[in-house]
């Protein structure tokens, strides 16, 4: 009974900026389940094949489609495709994002409006040309990739936090609208994780990383198979009545306010 619960054998999942890091790592995740992957990239065909040729080589079943997700006209014409070619979009995962690190004061109001189109509209473009299929077979699943920036800010990230921030509520708005077609839509909060976005603030010995050590009682930055468990749970028939959540995937850090570093 427990494995048939988190089964997705059958099940065609779409995960947004799945060419690497967290959402490639979620992908696998939901692809060793045995959902079929439709893998979205918008940077080059190059660079989707090569993660398609990734996917394959872990015996998964993948399939890559290269399109901006912030372009509602692109985003309806490979919806279309993928539905025909494919088939229905069970699950979506909104993963791509972007970050800028800039003061506040400093920042450009082009370069916020870019965060706030990649992390917040791009979530609502997508779910709302996906969800128009499973409000039609009354069922689905939606988890949006928040981030722990969703309830704390930092400096340098403000638009990353105001988007993160909006996408949290953002979450909860599509489950009260779509709860009723027996559509469940949470959100994944990832902690501090060892990505090549956060690359920068993690290694040559800077500061960050050891105040990121230090604040998360984890003892330690996440791996991004430490999402594969939260991304399959939201994904399958173990989360028909959650709704609206989102599961923080943070090693514990925003549970604490940390010790002083001398301790
Ligand atoms: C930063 C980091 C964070 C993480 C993640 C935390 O500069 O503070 O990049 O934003 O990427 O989003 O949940």
């Amino acid at each position: 009974m427990a494995l048939k619960l988190f089964d997705l054998k059958g099940k065609i999942a779409l995960v947004t900026g799945a060419t690497h890091g967290l959402g490639q790592a979620m992908a696998i995740g939901l692809g060793r389940a045995g959902a079929t992957l439709v893998i979205n990239g918008a940077s080059s065909q190059a660079k989707l094949d090569n993660a398609i040729a990734e996917y394959k080589a872990l015996d998964l079943n993948a399939y890559g489609y290269l399109f901006d997700v912030t372009d509602e006209v692109s985003v309806i014409k490979n919806i279309k495709r993928i539905e025909h070619e494919i088939g229905d979009i069970d699950i979506l995962v909104n993963n791509a994002g972007i970050i800028k690190r800039t003061p506040l004061e400093d920042m450009d109001v082009s370069d916020f409006e870019q965060v706030i189109k990649v992390d917040l509209v791009s979530p609502f473009i997508m779910s709302k040309h996906v969800v128009k299929g499973m409000i039609k077979r009354k069922k689905g699943k939606i988890i949006n990739i928040c981030s722990m920036m969703s309830e704390l800010g930092r400096d340098t990230v403000g638009a990353y936090a105001a988007a993160k921030g909006g996408l949290k509520m953002l979450t909860r708005n599509m489950a009260t609208e779509w709860g009723k077609y027996n559509i469940q839509v949470n959100g994944i909060g990832p902690g501090y994780f060892a990505t090549s976005q956060t690359a920068p603030v993690r290694v040559g010995g800077h500061p960050f990383n050891e105040f990121i050590i230090d604040r998360t009682p984890a003892g330690r930055w996440g791996e991004p198979e430490d999402l594969q468990g939260a991304a399959i749970f939201l994904s399958t028939k173990a989360s028909d009545f959650v709704n609206g959540q989102i599961i923080y995937v943070d090693g514990g850090i925003l549970a604490t306010i940390g010790k002083p570093s001398n301790e």
